[in-house]
């Protein structure tokens, strides 16, 4: 193909040619043109150290032993962000590693179990059944839909915690990305008229509220418009049964609403304990790969991640039910090799998962304080008892009823973190900031290598250039100007990208520098 000279215009019949056959000027003219890029680097260098040093909102640290901790992390979110406003605005995974800085930043110092899973797989009956009340809001149809965290108090309370304007304004956005994906949160919206809300909730001062049945509903379910703009709902008891643990309710993984299941996809990085609930059947990819997130956020130490077979009574011949289903499992999250930490060892494999029914023990305890039982409840334990015993005599079985429920086997398993939690917190919060740091700097390490890669390709067409030049000069001796002009434009692009390279890798090796140290 000819090559049209861009001084002279002329149409240059030769394609590989480097100069102009009729005025000697130079044709490949863009090879060049990456100078005025790596110029635009240079500059972007230093708005990325200037703005390294900007003053940026900063996050406390919630106890002092890690105050030194939180402050790397307010540094790495500074680069992070200094570095998204001065080199790469678009980039997905900058992003990320903001969100998640950000997301540390904001933990506060409870030792946090979070119960999650997917929707209905019995979530808010387990934390109800270990709390022997029914304060988390449980129904047929999806219902969780805001993070309820329930705790010890003096005074029962309940605080309830609203997305700010800035908050709102995301979610909206990351809501409104995908029409197609958030078909069902757009019309579940509108239905519920909450539009004509926003102004109302968003940005609204926390309220304490009466701790009711129908308040807890109105904030954590889903029928009620205000549930969209509830950021966090807190229970404070003093029938709680740990004085330094925090149970955390979500909402399901694979809500039709992605809002909703969004919020606890972030939320598992922040819980120190994860009790992933599922319900007894064959685990679904999307499961699996929740247990791993869990598994990838304890910092190498996967026991802190216990998975629930819930609805164990559902079953015909539970028991055997159970045992196949479990080895099913263990075939997936169990490890063959004797240290992994992206899996649970063999013991961890005995010792982690476990089965429950939790609404069985929950009507038994309704039976033992006296409550009446509706017909339908009599029913659900008349059916385990005839599974497990031929028998509907409730009563005569009630105690080995309870056991086989085996909440029990969930609380001693999350009561012995109660002698440790605090120093649990600690170890925590610093596994998980290593964990991100590397993360981050694993990422700048690789950016390193590839413009180090990209600089060591346009060495390689630099060279390609020269040599082609040395062939042409045979032909083109006369023209020894235009080719001493080439050459110096050629010294000048390769002194500029050697520049470039060689400063990004410094900058970004003296902001990872000071951060670490
Ligand atoms: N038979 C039986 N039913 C259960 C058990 N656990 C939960 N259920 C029922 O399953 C349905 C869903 O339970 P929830 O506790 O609301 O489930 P969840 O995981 O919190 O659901 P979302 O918050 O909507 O994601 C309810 O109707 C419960 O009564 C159980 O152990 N046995
Ligand atoms: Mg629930």
């Amino acid at each position: 193909m000819a090559k049209i000279c861009p001084k002279c215009k002329a149409s240059c019949k030769n394609a590989t040619a480097v100069f102009c056959e009729y005025c000697g000027g130079v044709l490949n003219d863009a090879d060049f043109q990456n100078k005025d890029i790596l110029g635009e680097y240079s500059k972007k260098i230093k708005v990325l150290v200037d703005g390294f040093e900007v003053d940026r909102k900063k996050y406390h640290s919630p106890i002092p032993e890690l105050n030194e901790v939180y402050e790397k992390a307010n540094k790495l979110h500074s680069f992070l962000l200094a570095y998204k406003e001065s080199f790469d605005s678009e980039n997905k995974q900058i992003d990320n590693f903001i969100k998640k800085t950000a997301n540390y930043l904001k933990q506060d110092s409870n030792f946090e179990v979070a119960f999650v899973g997917t929707v209905k797989a019995g979530k808010s009956t387990l934390i109800n059944a270990m709390l022997k009340h029914e304060y988390a809001s449980s129904s047929v149809t999806p219902e969780t839909s805001v993070l309820t965290k329930f705790k010890y108090g003096g005074v029962n309370s309940l605080k309830i915690t609203f997305y700010s304007k800035d908050e709102w304004d995301e979610l909206w956005q990351s809501a409104n990305k995908n029409k197609q994906k958030s078909a069902a949160f757009l019309n579940e919206f509108a239905e519920l008229g909450a539009e004509s809300q926003i102004s109302k909730y968003v940005g609204k001062e926390p309220i304490n509220e009466d701790l009711s049945k129908e308040n807890l509903k109105k904030y954590t379910g889903s029928t009620d418009a205000v549930h969209y703009f509830v950021k966090e709902a807190e229970v404070s008891f003093s029938g709680f049964p740990f004085k330094n643990l925090v149970f955390v309710d979500t909402p399901g993984l694979d809500d039709a609403v992605d809002f909703r299941s969004n919020v606890t996809r972030e939320y598992i990085s922040r819980a120190n304990v994860v009790l992933m609930c599922i319900k007894v059947d064959p685990i679904h990819n999307s499961e699996l790969t929740t247990i791993y997130q869990a598994f990838d956020n304890t910092g190498g130490r996967p026991e802190k991640v216990f998975l629930i077979g819930t609805q164990l009574d559902i079953r015909n011949e539970p028991l055997k039910a159970w045992e196949e289903l479990k080895n099913d499992w263990k075939k997936n999250i169990v490890s063959k090799e004797e240290v992994d930490t992206t899996k649970f060892t063999r013991k961890q494999g005995e010792t982690n998962i476990i089965g429950v029914a939790a609404y069985v023990s929950l009507l038994c305890d309704m039976k033992k304080r006296g409550e009446e039982l509706s017909r339908p409840q009599i029913k659900v334990l008349e059916k385990i008892c005839y599974e497990l015993f031929d028998t509907h005599a409730i009563d005569e079985k009630f105690d080995e009823i309870y056991k086989f429920a085996n909440v029990d086997g969930v609380y001693k398993s999350i009561e012995k973190f109660t002698a440790t939690a605090k120093q649990e917190i600690i170890t925590d919060a610093k596994l998980k900031f290593q964990g991100l740091f590397d993360e981050v700097k694993k990422y700048f390490l690789d950016l390193n290598k590839d413009a180090k890669d990209t600089y060591q390709k346009g060495q390689g067409s630099v060279d390609e250039i020269i040599s082609k030049i040395k062939e042409e000069e045979k032909a083109l001796g006369e023209l020894e100007q235009t080719r001493q002009e080439l050459k110096a434009k050629i010294d000048e692009f390769q002194g500029q990208v050697n520049n470039a390279v060689k400063e990004i890798n410094d900058a970004i090796d003296g902001v990872i520098n000071s951060i670490k140290e």
